[in-house]
C-alpha cells in the first residue's frame, strides 16, 4: 500500500448477540497492529475510535422503530452515518482507510463512506451472509444484515445511512459461506452478488476463488472494499468471535487470501477500503484473534517475508 493508512475504531456491539466486540479496536491495537503495518512497509495514522455510546446508556423506556425486528437500529445509524464520513474524508485526503470493528454491522457506514462519489465493488469474507432484513432476520441482530443493507434490500432501500447507492450486486463476492439462513438462500439467489462457499475453496483452492473474485469485483467500478470478518477463519485459528462456525479458512488461506489481495492491488491500485470485524476479546484466548487480525491487515497492504 503506496498511501498512509488511516486507522479507524468503531467500538460497537449494539448489532451482536454476545457482548464484548466493542473491545476489538482496542485489542487489535493491543496485540500489535502498528508494529505489524509498519512490517508491511506502511505509514499509519491512528484517528482514534468514534465515540460510540454504551448499549446501556439507553433509556430503557426507549422504543425499538417501527421497522420491524432489528435491535438498536437507531444506534446503528448514527454510528453507521459518522463512520461513512470518516472512511469519505480519508479517501478524500488520499489516504486508505482501515476500519477495525466492532461487529459487523459498522460494514453500512464503511461501504456507504468508500461508495461516496464512486462505483465500488466488494469482497465479503464471512462464515455468514449477513444478508438478512429486519423483516427476515431470526434474531434481530443487525450484524446479520450489514449486506442486504448497503445494497439497499427491502427496507434498507430508503435509508440515508445503509444503502450505498455506488455499489451494485453485480460487483459483491461472498467468500468461504458456510452459514447462511433459509431466507438469506432466497434473497442471494434473487440477487446478482456471487457466492462462493467453503466447498468451492475445498474444490478449486483459495487462489483460484480469490483471483476470481478480484475479477468479478473490480470489473467496472472504481476500486473495492474488503469487509473480513474474523468468523471466516476456521474456530481453532480465530476462537475470539461471536457466532463461530466449524470447517472454516485456514490460517495459510486465510493470508493466502489477503496476499492475493494485495498483490491485485500492487498491480491495478484497486483497493479502496478494508475492515477487520467482529474480534471479541472477552471470548478470546490470549488476544490471539486481534493478534491475528493484525498479521491479516499487515498482508492485505502488502507485507512480504522476502
Ligand atoms: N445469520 C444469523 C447469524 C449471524 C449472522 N452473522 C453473524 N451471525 N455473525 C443472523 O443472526 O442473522
Ligand atoms: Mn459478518
Ligand atoms: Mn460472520
Amino acid at each position: 500500500m503506496t498511501k498512509p493508512v488511516q486507522i479507524i475504531g468503531a467500538p460497537v456491539d449494539y448489532g451482536a448477540n454476545r457482548r464484548g466486540v466493542d473491545m476489538g479496536p482496542s485489542a487489535i491495537r493491543y496485540a500489535g497492529l502498528a508494529d505489524q503495518l509498519a512490517g508491511a512497509d506502511v505509514t499509519a495514522i491512528d484517528s482514534g475510535d468514534l465515540a460510540v455510546p454504551r448499549a446501556e446508556e439507553r433509556d430503557p423506556e426507549t422504543e425499538e422503530p417501527a421497522e420491524g425486528k432489528a435491535k438498536f437500529l437507531r444506534e446503528t445509524a448514527d454510528v453507521c452515518t459518522r463512520l461513512a464520513d470518516e472512511v469519505a474524508g480519508a479517501i478524500d485526503d488520499d489516504s486508505f482507510p482501515l476500519v477495525l470493528g466492532g461487529d459487523h454491522s459498522i460494514a453500512m457506514g464503511s461501504l456507504r463512506g468508500s461508495a461516496r462519489d464512486a462505483e465500488i465493488g466488494a469482497i465479503w469474507f464471512d462464515a455468514h451472509s449477513d444478508f438478512n432484513t429486519p423483516k427476515t432476520s431470526p434474531s434481530g441482530n443487525v450484524h446479520g444484515m450489514p449486506l442486504a443493507g448497503a445494497l439497499g434490500v427491502e427496507d434498507f432501500a430508503d435509508t440515508e445511512w445503509a444503502n450505498a447507492p455506488g455499489l451494485s450486486e453485480e460487483n459483491v463476492v461472498l467468500v468461504g459461506l458456510r452459514s447462511v439462513d433459509e431466507s438469506e438462500t432466497e434473497a442471494i439467489r434473487d440477487s446478482d452478488v456471487t457466492t462462493y462457499t467453503m466447498s468451492d475453496i475445498d474444490e478449486h483452492g483459495i487462489t483460484d476463488i480469490v483471483e476470481e473474485a478480484l475479477d468479478i469485483a473490480t470489473d467496472g467500478v472504481d476500486g473495492i472494499h474488503v469487509s473480513f470478518d474474523l468468523d471466516w477463519l476456521d474456530p481453532k485459528e480465530a476462537p475470539g468471535v461471536g457466532t463461530p462456525v466449524r470447517g472454516g479458512a485456514s490460517y495459510r488461506e486465510a493470508h493466502s487470501a489477503l496476499e492475493i489481495v494485495a498483490e491485485r492491488d500492487a498491480s491495478e491500485g484497486v483497493l479502496r477500503s478494508l475492515e477487520l470485524v467482529e474480534v471479541n476479546p472477552i471470548l478470546d484466548e490470549h488476544n490471539e484473534t486481534a493478534e491475528l487480525a493484525t498479521e491479516l491487515a499487515a498482508s492485505a497492504l502488502g507485507k512480504r517475508i522476502l
